[in-house]
């Protein structure tokens, strides 16, 4: 039956209970800022444009108190920003039919902001957007997420791309947060930094120089910086509230920004970078913890993807959860590094801490690619199958557990006492 198929593909692959679990609770019962950040590729950490630091705030998060992912990917399908919202709270996969609020709509999640409410947190999300892209109204109360502040709850004094500009929004979504009782859980998606990348002059912060003017890099990047900097704004505003300290934040990149088949960009990217930009750094994003006055600073180069980011979150926040009941990894107790890769045409693409494999569009293996992930070198495909079957696995199986409705009992016996229970 389908049923046995995924026990015995799982059976595979699933890891061993974890003893001792590093950093367990070490963030408990602060508040929770997590800064969704649109486009925000890991290629821009830490990386000078014309002698200009173009993330000046989210470098200096990095190096001070934070725990930094710097092999982090984002796993998104059809939904794109609200699938990277979708599969980090619950730590399963996104739907390959529709975008996941809609797949799934009326079942029941368990899911970090829940798991919060269950320890005395309020809950909110924040977006300057209107409430029902990608049905976020509709989706968020089951999400656990109890409060949505839209564009609709703003005074839409400055727009900018998509919607609300993120100065505007950060400065306004600072009114809600300083009303909240403590401790919360605030969801935050920004939004300027979106496709196509388009911010006036005045607002233009980076002298990129001649080699890159007029290009999408630039305009990618002049977006990318304006994020950074309304950042910084809203760290000293939580500074000037009196909210940093009992708070951690956190920031993470939704997906790409620029597709690495794009001549044009490729070749801006590859230069400014000093290494070709191809596939694995193109699906990169930065996953960064920051956490004021816990002493900690590190970072974790283990591969792993946006499924990773809830059972990694609940170890910081002291939740007790199942090493098996979400298909992610607490990516600060694990050895082995994965991310299954979505694209919208064929399943089984992976990047593990040696491979990158692409699934051939039509499906068939043989026809796929493989490369070493650190020298960039073909790799001969027998070296991925068990990668891709991996991949496959995970992906089917995260689909039947929600088709299914099966979360919460997986929460309660793990994946496989769930399946064979069912
Ligand atoms: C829309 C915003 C951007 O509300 O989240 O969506 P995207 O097109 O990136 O999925």
């Amino acid at each position: 039956s389908l049923k046995t198929e995924h026990v015995q593909a799982l059976a595979k692959f699933i890891e061993p209970e974890q003893n001792g679990i590093k950093y367990f609770g070490v963030a408990e019962g602060k508040n929770v800022f997590v800064i969704q950040a649109e486009s925000v590729q890991n290629f821009v950490i830490n990386t000078k444009i014309n002698g200009q630091e173009i993330t000046p705030n989210l470098n200096k998060l990095v190096d001070n108190e934070s725990i930094y992912f710097d092999r982090y990917y984002e796993q998104i399908g059809w939904g794109n920003t609200s699938d990277a919202e979708f599969i980090s709270h619950n730590g399963f996969y996104a739907s390959r039919r529709v975008f996941s609020y809609k797949a799934y709509e009326g079942i029941d999640f368990i899911t970090l902001p829940i798991n919060l409410k269950d320890k005395g947190y309020n809950t909110i999300a924040f977006h300057g957007n209107e409430g029902d892209f990608w049905d976020r109204e509709k989706a968020y109360p089951s999400q656990g997420l109890d409060e949505y502040i839209s564009i609709e709850d703003l005074e839409v004094d400055e727009e900018l791309g998509l919607g609300l500009s993120d100065q505007s929004f950060f400065r306004q979504s600072m009114d809600f947060i300083k009303e909240l009782h403590q401790p919360f859980y605030s969801f935050l998606i920004t939004l300027t930094s979106h496709h196509p990348f388009i911010i006036p002059e005045d607002l233009k912060e980076l002298n990129v120089g001649e080699q890159y003017e007029g290009t999408s890099l630039e305009d990618y990047l002049q977006t990318v910086r304006y994020l950074d900097t309304q950042i910084g704004e809203f760290i000293q505003a939580l500074k000037d509230e009196n909210l940093y300290d009992n708070s951690i934040i956190v920031v993470y990149g939704d997906h790409k920004g620029l597709d690495y088949r794009y001549a044009e960009a490729n070749e801006h990217i590859t230069n400014l970078i000093g290494r070709e930009y191809q596939v694995q750094e193109m699906y990169r994003v930065p996953f960064i913890v920051h956490m004021p006055g816990s002493g900690l600073k590190e970072t974790i180069s283990t591969v792993g993807g946006q499924v990773d980011f809830y059972p990694t979150m609940a170890n910081l926040l002291g939740i007790e959860l199942r090493s098996d009941s979400v298909l992610g990894k607490d990516l600060l107790n694990t050895e082995k590094g994965f991310a299954a890769i979505q694209n919208h045409v064929a399943q089984g693409s992976f990047i593990d801490d040696n491979i990158v494999f692409v699934m051939s569009e039509d499906g068939i293996f043989e026809n796929s690619d493989a490369w070493d992930l650190k020298t960039g070198e073909p790799l001969d495909l027998e070296l991925a199958r068990e990668g891709y079957e991996r991949a496959v696995a995970e992906l089917k199986l995260s689909e039947y557990i929600l088709q299914n409705n099966l979360v919460p009992l997986v929460h309660e016996k793990g994946i496989k006492g769930a399946l064979e229970q069912e």
